[in-house]
């Protein structure tokens, strides 16, 4: 199921569930090797959601500063590798949602406990802002905030459940948006927790 949710943006609803229990074993792979951990902010404060990354390029987020960098600042060790099975998903996804040239090299991998959200920004670190953000929802489900190019201008939201896989390209690229608190539950492969997926083209 394709729906276009705003200009650029394409929700594909469920695209992720046929593969989802290899999808969760290739993300916990990542978490096994590099364990999540919350970042701090350049503005001081600490992220309530927990990170890890893989492939060629990791985000970091340091009171230094938010970057793309080829090896991890702690350990001067690359990062991990990009699981195949996720690097498909991704190009896939793209695909289907009108991208046929997209391949990542940077996968962000993000775990919401229960009441943990993420504050209203723009991803706007890669340098290859053509290329589109493929984001995959694992877990509980979450209410997404998707604004403007402002971060004053109104909201909309959006459900993000299970398996749903999110393209954000052309003018949605460089859109503020955010995730509400995730209300608790359980569920039955993921457990207690949101984890989302994206991937980028950082260039
Ligand atoms: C999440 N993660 O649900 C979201 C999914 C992040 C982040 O925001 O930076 O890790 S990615 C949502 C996204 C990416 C690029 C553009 C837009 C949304 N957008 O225009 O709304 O954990
Ligand atoms: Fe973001």
């Amino acid at each position: 199921l394709r729906a276009a949710i705003a200009p650029g943006a394409v929700l594909l609803r469920g695209l992720g569930r046929a593969d989802d229990v290899q999808i969760l074993a290739a993300v916990e792979s990542v978490i096994a090797q590099l364990p999540l951990r919350h970042l701090q902010t350049p503005g001081g404060h600490t992220m309530s959601i927990q990170t890890t990354r893989c492939g060629s390029m990791g985000w970091t987020s340091e009171p230094s500063g938010y970057r793309y960098a080829a090896a991890n600042p702690h350990t001067r060790q690359p990062w991990p590798a990009m699981p195949q099975c996720l690097m498909d998903f991704a190009v896939r996804a793209a695909l289907d949602a009108g991208y046929p040239d997209f391949v990542p090299d940077s996968c962000l991998i993000n775990q919401y406990l229960p009441g943990n959200k993420l504050g209203l920004h723009q991803d706007r670190d890669e340098r290859d802002l053509r290329a589109p953000v493929v984001s995959l929802s694992l877990g509980l489900p979450a209410t997404f905030l998707f604004g403007g190019l402002q971060r004053t201008g109104k909201t909309q939201r959006f459900r993000l459940a299970h398996g749903d896989v999110v393209v954000w390209g052309g003018p949605s690229r460089l859109a503020f948006h955010g995730v509400l608190p995730v209300a608790d539950g359980d569920h039955p492969l993921v457990g207690r927790r949101r984890v989302n997926v994206t991937f980028r083209k950082v260039g």
